[in-house]
């Protein structure tokens, strides 16, 4: 085997690491009996959640790294899949759903692919007190049922551990399972003690991550990540919420915005920058936990002000403060301590609060003074 083309083949592919294509390669090809010379060069990443805000910018960075992208969509006509190729064009689609084990397994068989990002999630933290037993399954459950599609096809078990051309897991961990915090920053060791059903699920998705990886030698790892916004943000979010109300409120279309607490405090960063760091954590010489955040804290309340006042207005103005968005048990104080990726992982975050802030008002006021606005301009629920 000509070694030499497939380590430049290797760095073509910008791999990181130097040994996993590779490996991979000569592994599979002993694995099928092969003797051809030709060198599969794509990576095939497949992703659960590629509807969501993470998955769209996931799928453009992996594109841009030369990646076969596959995503697992549910439902027979996903409405959200029309949404994801406005951005990202060339993907192609299994169906799959995290609740169906034999969906997940068809999906692994299917699309065979060298890592698998686990975004695919109840993630709206509200939601979790309606229906936490669906956010249990799905967040949580979610997880397990995936770890074990990867086990089964990949045929490891107690005594059959996976060999190098194993495929890699990434879990979407969350800030979430720190909840009411022991100390502050938050990194790798600090304890969690989860507030919503929501941080629970995420809380279980983590530890059998862990202990696959324990158990079976699975290449699995968590990025446990603070809260990364964008234009793409589902409205439900306090940040789009925040942005989306005051495009309305700019341009005549409402006047008020109405919001819960205001003193919760947050690490916001910018989404784009922490897809990043998902494939970093995937190109490494062995699977680990990180924190990904940008280590600075804002109040809700900040976050309105800044928003008011990029578009000219006063919030004090127009934001009235509404119980129904307040929660039965909140997370008051975020903060990430990022070391250990920054020296690990080489990942810095590229986009201030501030910066970030501005693009969000600066995109919605755009998106909704268009005059062939879309009809599924996004909304916020008006309760929860
Ligand atoms: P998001 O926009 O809410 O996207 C959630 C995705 O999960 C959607 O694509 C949704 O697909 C999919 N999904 C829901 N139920 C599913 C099911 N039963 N089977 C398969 N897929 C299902 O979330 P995000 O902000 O991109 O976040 C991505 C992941 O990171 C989530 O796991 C989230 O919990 C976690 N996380 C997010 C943040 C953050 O600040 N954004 C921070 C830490 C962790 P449909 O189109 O079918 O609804
Ligand atoms: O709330 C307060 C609210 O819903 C942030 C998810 O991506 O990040 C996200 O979870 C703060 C909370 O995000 C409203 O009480 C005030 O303190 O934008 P959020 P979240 O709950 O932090 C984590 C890391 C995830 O993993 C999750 O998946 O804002 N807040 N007034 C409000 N929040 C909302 N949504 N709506 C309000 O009217």
């Amino acid at each position: 085997m000509n070694t030499t083309v497939l380590a430049r083949h290797a760095q073509n592919c910008s791999l990181t690491s130097s040994f996993t294509l590779i490996e991979r390669i000569c592994a599979r090809w002993r694995k099928n009996g092969e003797t051809s010379t030709e060198v599969p060069l794509t990576r095939r990443a497949l992703i659960t959640g590629i509807t969501g805000q993470d998955g769209s910018y996931l799928a453009e960075h992996l594109l841009a790294h030369g990646y076969e992208v596959w995503g697992l969509v549910r439902g027979q006509a996903n409405p959200h899949v029309a949404r994801l190729r406005k951005h990202v064009g060339d993907i192609k689609i299994a169906q799959g759903d995290l609740l169906d084990q034999g969906s997940l397994i068809s999906a692994i068989e299917r699309v065979q692919p060298d890592e698998v990002y686990n975004l695919g999630a109840i993630s709206y933290v509200p939601m979790s007190w309606h229906q936490a037993e669906l956010t249990a399954e799905v967040t949580g459950m979610g997880t397990l049922r995936m770890l074990e599609a990867i086990r089964v096809v990949s045929g490891i078990s107690a005594s059959r551990t996976p060999g190098a051309a194993q495929i890699r897991f990434y879990q979407a961990s969350s800030s979430e399972m720190f909840g009411q915090v022991s100390e502050t920053p938050q990194n790798e060791t600090t304890p969690f003690h989860p507030r919503s059903p929501y941080g629970v699920a995420k809380t279980y998705g983590h530890f059998i991550t862990q202990n696959y990886r324990e158990s079976y030698g699975m290449f699995a790892v968590s990025g446990i990540l603070f809260n990364h916004e964008s234009p793409r943000r589902g409205a439900e979010f306090v940040s789009r919420k925040i942005t989306l109300g005051v495009a309305r409120i700019k341009l005549g279309l409402a006047t008020e915005l109405k919001l819960g607490n205001l003193e919760a405090r947050r690490d916001w960063g910018y989404a784009g920058d922490y897809v990043r760091a998902m494939r970093l954590m995937l190109h490494q010489d062995g699977p680990d936990d990180y924190v990904i955040g940008t280590g600075r804290t804002h109040s809700v309340r900040e976050l309105v002000e800044l928003a008011f006042a990029t578009a000219g207005l006063r919030w004090a103005d127009h934001v009235v403060t509404d119980a129904r968005f307040t929660r039965p048990a909140e997370v008051d104080l975020l903060c990430a301590d990022p070391k250990k990726a920054r020296e690990q992982l080489g990942w810095e975050p590229t986009v201030a609060f501030e910066d970030l802030i501005t693009m969000m008002v600066e995109s919605d006021l755009e998106l909704l003074a268009r005059s062939d606005r879309p009809d599924d301009e996004p909304f916020s629920p008006d309760h929860w």
